[in-house]
């Protein structure tokens, strides 16, 4: 009863943010993402008979209760789904660099899911995987599938439509993610409950579910023309429009510094010098940047030309989940 999997983490081009069921990870709005070669999350799920508790390690570091519970929440769903009240010995790799600003809860949630679905010898196919991976962390459940990925919203209350589905696979276009990594790291609202607060307290949320829409079918026909300005405009201002709702939030907040505005300022003076370069920034100061693969040089090189930019990692689209072997695993 043991598994090992390995989950890319994945970028938003198109934002989720926002829940109408928060108890099943069910989405206001449906999103778009791009899974990437770089970062990546490799678990091991072993049940067995002999403990009274999920144990996690995380890098080899154990775990205390507030990881280890949201685990066992997780797992308790498989557990009933099965009928196998065992629990779990989970281990964790992470090739998530934190300071990357990339959230390793997708990764992670999704590797879990495969790896726990395996060990527990459940008959499922990818969507059910997904719809699976989703109710551990809303963006896993785009993890599961390479290249460019849609989590389609669903309507349905129990979350049964709503899982994610795959666009185009990730050697079918090859565009680069420039991940730029800024030099402070402020505390930060966490995700779950910025995206709650804007739900509950933007007068601009109902206008973002609208316009994420709009977007949504823009972006997903760039994708099949493999138009990159097209994506690339419509992502960015996807973005922009996702961070606008938290300016309207109450309280309200936002996850910008100087140094965020620093490189969204480059981005455009690249754009006009005639370099198609787009940023995207989720929920936190860190900005991603599209660009094709010939101009990743002049890019990357002027963004580590500013103080403010630590450093700046390359990725490309990639893979979806898949299963490895423990001796690969900790290879
Ligand atoms: C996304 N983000 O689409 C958006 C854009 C952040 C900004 O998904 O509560 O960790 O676990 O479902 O998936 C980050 O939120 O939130 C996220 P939960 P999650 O990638």
């Amino acid at each position: 009863m043991k598994a090992t999997a390995k989950a890319h983490t994945n970028i938003a081009l198109i934002k989720y943010w926002g829940k109408r069921n928060e108890q099943l990870f069910l989405p206001m709005n449906s999103s778009l993402s791009i899974t990437l070669d770089q970062f990546y999350t490799v678990t091991t799920v072993k049940f067995s008979g002999n403990k009274s508790e999920d144990v996690l390690f995380i890098n080899d570091c154990l775990m205390g209760g507030a990881e280890t519970k949201k685990v066992t929440q997780f797992l308790d769903r498989l557990r009933t789904i099965s009928g196998i009240q065992l629990y779990a010995t989970i281990r964790s790799e992470n090739k998530v660099p934190t300071a990357a600003g990339f959230a390793s809860s997708a990764s992670g949630f999704a590797a879990l899911a495969a790896a726990a679905v395996k060990a527990l010898q459940l008959d499922v196919d990818k969507k059910e995987l997904s719809q699976i991976a989703r109710q551990g962390s809303g963006s896993a459940c785009r993890s599961i599938y390479g290249g460019f990925v849609e989590w389609q919203k669903g309507e349905r209350e129990d979350g049964t439509d709503s899982y994610a589905v795959s666009i185009l696979d990730e050697q079918d276009w090859r565009i680069a993610v420039l991940s730029v990594v800024l030099t402070s790291q402020p505390k930060q609202v966490l995700s779950r409950e910025g995206m709650k607060r804007t739900v509950d307290t933007s007068p601009f949320y109902d206008s973002w579910v609208k316009e994420a829409g709009k977007d949504l079918t823009v972006a997903k026909a760039a994708i099949q023309q493999r138009d990159f300005s097209m994506l690339g405009q419509v992502a960015e201002a996807n973005a922009l429009k996702m961070h606008a709702t938290m300016l309207g939030a109450q309280p309200p907040f936002f996850y910008w510094q100087s140094a965020t505005l620093e490189v969204m300022h480059r981005v455009h003076a690249l754009r006009s010098e005639g370099i198609l370069a787009y940023f995207t920034i989720d929920a936190g100061p860190n900005v991603k940047i599209l660009c094709e693969p010939e101009n990743v040089p002049v890019v990357s090189q002027n963004m580590e030309k500013l103080a403010v930019v630590e450093a700046v990692h390359i990725c490309y689209p990639g893979p979806g989940v898949s299963y490895v072997s423990a001796t690969e695993a900790n290879e």
